[in-house]
């Protein structure tokens, strides 16, 4: 049951030395040495391209990543699962990212950032984050794991999702009937969804004129989730404060992307958190595992839904 990786080939390389030292009698293959295409079982990608129709006896298709979106899922054949990455080392980082990025938001800093550059001393009353209202669009594996970690700081926490959830200590919201309730009451909005065809386009100046004035953006999903246009109206405008930026669209921003000058929007090049090889490994072997005992796997995705 040989399994190929497509991917970063440095990472490519660490998987492979994983594999050798966890489970030896697993033949691992990093593309494009992929030897004979009919060995090939289980193929774990980022951006297959057209190489699942190269595989005959392909018998599931995984993602190196937490998403999907970058995957063809019409090209993929209906009866191959596909499933998607799930691991501790990808939820680490993003806790990470976010918390910085919304302690960054709920103390000022840029504001003080600005300060700094003009040289002038400003001290800013402070919030305490009992009344800074945060809110995650998303309910899953990494919007959970990071409102569990933002009620830590003592912020008023609520997430939204598409089905209706119970979270201790976080107000939630579900469908289109309870947004516009979710928006009105979120001053730092955290984007954490999939992107669907129901998603896409949805951080647009509707979203932005439905939160109160001055709330904050932290876009951590999918660029394509993005209206940029409206993104800089809505900061000229004043009804957005900041907004921090971990994906755009498209990735590379070009260089002369008007959002890369703005004052107050913070951009990073898609690093809030990455697949932990060693951890990632794990997850997978836990899945082949499951397959062959014909046990659901975790990660499966809804190709309906398309996350
Ligand atoms: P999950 O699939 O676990 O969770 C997705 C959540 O989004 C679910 O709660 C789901 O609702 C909700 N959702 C999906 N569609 C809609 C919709 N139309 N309306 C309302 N809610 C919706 O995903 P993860 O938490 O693991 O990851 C989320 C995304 O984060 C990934 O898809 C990826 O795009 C992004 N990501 C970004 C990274 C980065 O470095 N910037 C790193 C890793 C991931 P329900 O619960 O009802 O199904
Ligand atoms: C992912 C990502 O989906 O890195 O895992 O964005």
């Amino acid at each position: 049951m040989t399994v190929l990786y497509k991917a970063d080939p440095v990472r490519g390389a660490q998987w492979s030395a994983l594999f050798a030292q966890r489970a030896p009698d697993v033949p691992f293959r990093v593309w494009p040495d992929i030897g004979d295409p009919a060995l090939i079982r289980y193929l774990v990608a980022w951006h297959p391209g057209d190489l699942v129709q190269t595989l005959p006896n392909l018998e599931a298709v995984f993602s190196v990543g937490a998403g999907v979106d970058q995957l063809d899922l019409a090209s993929v054949p209906a009866h191959l699962p596909v499933v998607r990455m799930i691991e501790p080392g990808i939820v680490e980082g993003m806790l990470e990212y976010v918390s910085e990025a919304v302690l960054a938001i709920h103390r000022d800093l840029f504001d003080y950032a600005l300060a700094q550059q003009a040289r002038a001393w400003k001290p800013l009353p402070l919030t305490p984050a009992s009344a800074r209202r945060v809110g995650v669009l998303g309910l899953g594996m990494l919007g959970v794991a990071v409102l569990e970690r933002l009620r830590i700081f003592g912020f008023d926490c609520a997430g939204w999702s598409r089905s209706a959830h119970t979270l201790e200590g976080v107000r939630c919201y579900a469908g289109a009937d309870e947004f516009e309730t979710f928006l009105a009451r979120t001053d730092v909005l955290i984007c954490l969804l999939p992107l669907t065809d129901a998603t896409r386009g949805l951080l647009a100046r509707r979203v932005f004129d439905a939160l109160p004035t001055g709330a904050s953006l932290v876009h951590v999903g999918r660029g394509p989730q993005l209206v940029a246009d409206d993104l800089l109206d809505a900061l000229a405008r004043g009804q957005l404060r900041s907004a921090v930026l971990d994906v755009t669209d498209p990735e590379p921003l070009p260089p002369d992307h008007p959002l890369w000058t703005q004052p107050r929007v913070r951009i990073t090049p898609h690093i809030a958190s990455a697949t932990r090889p060693d951890t990632a490994v794990d997850s997978l072997l836990d899945n082949l595992r499951r397959h062959c005992a014909g046990e659901p796997m975790i990660g499966l995705i809804d190709r309906q839904l398309g996350y």
